[in-house]
């Protein structure tokens, strides 16, 4: 069998990782490869930080660090986060060790020689007073579209179009502010046009096994026709390049190379630097290399590295698979690291601890394996509630407890003599869940596998329901402990089961049933379908407790509120109504907790260091109530003042910036992002209630 290679798309190490990275990526691969394992298949499982490319320079201005810093300190972070989730690299390496320095420049050296790359000279942004050339993220003009003035030369956040800077009116530099002049410079490229003809349409078109959202995006790609590619930048952060013969010093002066060039090459660093001895085996000769990588990371992956890959020769192997996912949208809106619109891993962890297996049940259960889907916290507590909590801890707690009250914590006799036809029933029902989800996982389908293993818990419970052993236990004690010997072999099935999907939930059961399974027993388990066999009389179980508790409406709440403050807090706009899906249905009830009412503004200032905020006071009939309220872009104070709002009376208070804010008026938006008031059609007394 061959050895595999998996990778988990290097994160940039300029913010925290959210659950739409999680969701697409990190757990899907982790899943894949702890299956792997416990089928004793021979796997590496690499990952790491990307340190470098333009987003890492722009956060160290913006908070006036360095980009070494800021990278440490986000490095740091997210491989805490990852190994408290349980995704289980081998390895989480970064891109700025020596190691991969060396290891990248020895690629773009190689590939040098062989005369794989252009020459070319062409007119770039440059900032005379600053002294260097401008990647387009540092260029910001007016949006030719929506008229924003500090759209970026790649992409305008205000209304989300893609630019190049020619298109940007009144360019100017982010680090001068001067407008910016071209200026020749040379660079080395990529011939991503030949290489379609003599390798990539062969390589793609033999790839059909690959799943289609990513044969799809590979293929218009094709259609369209490549373009040769800078696989060099001028910039200054990055890894520098190697000595090219034929060039001195000055000519690679301030250039390093292309980020999408040496990120994943990250991965062949990583694996020299987890084993320093025999990496190669794990790229080249019988390897499949499988990366596993969100959407808009395709193009890097199917495309450019094995381009790269094959140019290198010597025995490396391009990529065998890339089960990219779709994006996770949340509450109704895209994930934004901008706008602050995210559920970041290392906040969950805190804020909700312990609680590592509810999560990567959720986001298991709505992964976007082929388009996009949604999280909401109020799906999450019904999924965590009704599914978690209802069906598999509770088949768990049933069977350990009556264990503990009939038997004293010891497996009981199983006799043939009892429920013969059911046990037999149910076994082969296991049977079959078991067969679909080793299918389901070994072809990336894994909502599916998690479907089929909560099914194994739904069949235990049913057999519970139907025999009810708990009856018997006076009249026919043999049949009990018969039923409840065959519940605790379900259980230990699921146990081993779960191991891929709910780590920490198979560390609990193993604990409870006092389970030590035998490295074969796994292995038969995971390659043959060899099921659990009843536990011997008299094994005695170890402490039972609740492996899942109920997720309160608090909590929810908590994070709703949250959620709408940190959006509102950070960001430069509300995201725009097209983005915003219908929500889900809710009852009089819910409606009705809603304290609506007409308030007054009675005086607005704007809040000291922060250019969102406007602090109000509202009159709310005999009270007065201060709110910060994220407008400021979208009014001035003073032209406020007077205007009747519609006001949400009873928000539980927050504080932001030091200022107690309590309640939120309501605001219509339309398309473009334009915010107004909603106010009644003729002034009303100040207090009035809505409903
Ligand atoms: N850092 C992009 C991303 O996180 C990039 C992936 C690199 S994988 C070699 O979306
Ligand atoms: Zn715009």
């Amino acid at each position: 069998m061959k050895r595999t290679t998996v990778t988990a798309a290097l994160p940039y190490a300029n913010g925290p990782v959210h659950i739409g990275h999680v969701a697409g990526v990190y757990l899907p691969a982790d899943i894949y490869v702890r299956y792997l394992r416990n089928c004793g298949r021979e796997v590496i499982f690499i990952c790491g930080s990307d340190e470098h490319g333009v987003p890492i320079t722009l956060r160290a201005r913006k908070e006036g660090i360095t980009p070494q810093e800021v990278v440490d300190r986000y490095h740091n972070i997210i491989g805490r986060s990852f190994k408290d989730f349980g995704i289980s690299f081998d390895i989480y390496s970064r891109t700025s060790n020596d190691i991969h320095k060396q290891t990248a420049r020895e690629f773009f050296g190689d590939l040098y020689s062989k005369g794989a790359f252009t020459e070319e000279v062409t007119e770039q942004y440059y900032d005379s007073e600053a002294g260097q050339f401008l990647a387009d993220r540092y260029i910001v003009g007016t949006c030719p579209v929506c008229a924003n003035e500090n759209a970026y030369g790649d992409q305008c956040e205000q209304c989300g179009s893609t630019l190049s800077p020619a298109e940007l009116k009144n360019p100017r530099s982010a680090l001068s502010g001067v407008p910016p002049v071209m200026r020749p410079t040379r660079n080395w490229f990529l011939p991503l046009d030949e290489l379609q003809k003599s390798f990539l349409n062969d390589y793609i078109g033999g790839n059909t096994h690959w799943k289609s959202n990513v044969l799809g995006q590979c293929k218009s790609w094709l259609n369209e026709g490549l373009k040769p590619r800078a696989m060099t930048r001028d910039l200054d952060w990055g890894v520098a390049l190697p000595d090219l013969p034929g060039h001195d010093a000055a000519d690679l002066a301030g250039k390093v190379l292309y980020v999408w060039f040496e990120a994943p090459i990250g991965y062949i660093s990583a694996t020299r630097e987890l084993r320093p001895n025999d990496w190669q085996e794990w790229w080249k000769g019988d390897t499949r290399l499988v990366h596993f990588i969100g959407k808009d990371n395709i193009v890097f992956h199917c495309i450019i590295f094995p381009a790269m890959l094959h140019l290198r020769g010597d025995g490396f192997v391009v990529p065998q698979d890339v089960p990219a996912n779709e994006f996770l949208n949340l509450e109704g809106k895209k994930i934004s690291t901008s706008r602050n619109w995210a559920v970041w891993l290392d906040e969950y962890l805190q804020e909700l601890p312990g609680k590592q297996d509810e999560l990567r049940y959720v986001l298991c259960s709505i992964a976007p394996e082929t388009k996009d889907s949604e999280f909401t916290w109020k799906d999450y507590q019904a999924r965590v509630n009704n599914e978690l909590v209802a069906i598999l801890g509770n088949f768990a707690n049933r069977v350990t407890v009556l264990t503990q009250k009939f038997y004293d914590g010891k497996a009981p006799a199983f006799s043939d003599a009892h429920f013969s036809a059911q046990i037999g029933q149910v076994r082969s029902e296991i049977a079959d869940l078991h067969k679909e989800l080793c299918a389901d996982t070994e072809e990336y389908r894994f909502r599916d596998g998690l479907t089929a293993l909560m099914n194994m818990a739904r069949a235990g419970n049913k057999f519970l329901a139907e025999t009810e052993p708990w009856k018997l236990q006076k009249t026919d004690p043999e049949a009990t402990a018969t039923a409840m010997a065959f519940a605790l072999e379900i259980l230990a099935n699921i146990a081993i089961a779960c191991e891929p999907y709910l780590p920490h939930t198979h560390e609990k059961l193993c604990a409870q049933l006092n389970l030590l399974p035998l490295e074969f027993v796994v292995r038969a388990f995971w390659n043959n379908g060899t099921l659990l066999k009843p536990f011997a009389e008299g094994h005695p179980l170890g402490e039972p407790g609740l492996i899942f508790t109920k997720i309160e409406d608090e909590q929810i709440a908590v994070q709703l509120q949250k959620l709408q403050y940190k959006s509102m807090e950070n960001n430069t706009t509300v995201p725009a109504p097209e983005e915003t899906a219908a929500k889900p249905e809710i009852t009089y009830d819910d409606f009705a907790k809603l304290d609506l009412r007409i308030a007054e503004i009675k005086a607005a200032e704007k809040v000291e260091k922060a250019d969102k905020l406007l602090k109000l006071t509202l009159n709310v009939g005999g009270e007065e109530r201060t709110v910060v309220s994220g407008i400021a872009l979208h009014f001035q104070p003073e032209n406020i003042v007077g205007k009747q709002v519609l006001f949400l009376a009873n928000l539980a208070p927050r504080k932001m910036r030091g200022i107690d804010s309590q309640g939120m008026i309501l605001m219509a938006e339309d398309a473009d992002g334009k915010l107004v008031f909603v106010a009644p059609s003729e002034a009303v007394k100040p207090g009035s209630s809505v409903s």
